[in-house]
């Protein structure tokens, strides 16, 4: 059975005893950062960290989830997470043999997959509150990894775990991918989506269009989601389509309610926007992946209309090495 949610990951963890909550308060500028790195980097790759209180904000914060093969075949609701690459190659031999990507871009009409397409709904827990007359980053519990993130003008908190959702102007066809998100103040933030990727093809679409683009960044669903949205999928292949593929039941989508962007239903909060095209701003630095900063340079600027959220949200996030 597909998780409805992160909650009940979460909840799952828990009772396997592959989760550790935290009680004390913990400070989202570096601490949790801090914190959760070291319990990464333990013997197995630790457990999941539950964090109840956190300074300044009234809303949990969970790391390390999917730090562990273990954590992630639970994830992914397998027995072992090569298991997932088989079920994709079985797939992809139904498909008449071309190239690679041809392959790839064919899947989406074959009937495996078209048992998953994504299911439009009304009521979804994720627009619980509505904060749209003046939404405020800041109430949430977004960490700073590393001391050297951000820029002197701001806090240096980034949202790791995004899932941006967007659409391309001349298709209509959506896309979701993780970019990073650097908190610039209440209602404005980075987009940093490299050149090549689909958020920002769709981008270059609006900027030729001269039109403003809409878009929206959501945070927790459940792990099936969270995970297509960092697959390294073509173009032609909707990440939610996926997801459901992974959970084996369609994910739920409902629109914002600033814009005509849908977002996963189930989402522990959503922060909606546009992008003006051609507008751009410092990003970054960011302690990344690699173990180094990647450079402070010219992003898009993301601006809020519209923060959403569940009542009891939680917020999950990763610090990157
Ligand atoms: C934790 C995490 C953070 C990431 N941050 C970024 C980022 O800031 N910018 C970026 O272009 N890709 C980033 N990626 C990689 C993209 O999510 C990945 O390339 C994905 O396939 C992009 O979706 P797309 O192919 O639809 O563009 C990140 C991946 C992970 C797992
Ligand atoms: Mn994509």
């Amino acid at each position: 059975m597909a998780y409805n949610d992160l909650k009940e990951f979460i909840d799952l963890l828990e009772s396997k005893g592959l989760l550790k909550r935290i009680k004390v308060e913990v400070d989202p500028i570096l601490e949790i950062a801090e914190i959760t790195d070291r319990m990464s980097k333990s013997p197995g790759g630790g457990s999941a960290l539950y964090f109840e209180k956190v300074k300044g904000s009234a809303y949990p914060v969970v790391t390390n989830l999917f730090g562990s093969f273990e954590r992630m075949a639970l994830a992914l609701q397998v027995k072992d997470i090569n298991d997932v690459a088989a079920r994709i190659r079985d797939l992809m031999n139904q498909a008449p043999p071309k190239t690679l990507m041809e392959k790839l871009a064919m899947l989406p009409q074959l009937f495996e997959f078209s048992k998953f397409i994504p299911k439009k709904i009304k009521n979804a827990p994720c627009q619980e509150i509505i904060e749209k007359n003046a939404p405020d980053l800041s109430k949430f519990p977004v960490i700073k990894c590393w001391p050297g993130d951000g820029q002197q003008t701001d806090e240096g908190r980034f949202i790791t775990l995004p899932m941006v959702f967007t659409k391309d102007p001349e298709t209509g066809r959506p896309n979701c991918g993780m970019y990073r998100i650097h908190i610039y103040d209440k209602t404005t933030t980075g987009m940093h989506w490299h050149i090549h990727k689909d958020g920002a093809r769709h981008y270059d679409k609006y900027k030729a269009l001269h039109q403003r683009m809409p878009a929206a960044i959501a945070v927790g669903s459940d792990p099936a989601v969270i995970y297509a949205a960092s697959a390294p999928l073509p173009e032609a292949i909707d990440e939610m389509l996926f997801a459901g593929f992974l959970r084996e039941k369609p994910v739920e989508m409902v629109k914002c309610i600033t814009s005509d962007i849908e977002v996963p239903a189930n989402s522990e909060m959503v922060v909606e926007g546009y992008l003006e095209p051609g507008e751009s701003r410092i990003e970054g630095p960011f302690g990344d992946h690699t173990g180094f900063y990647s450079a402070a340079d010219e992003y898009p600027v993301f601006h809020v209309t519209c923060i959403t959220h569940k009542k009891q949200m939680i917020y999950p996030a990763t610090s990157l090495i």
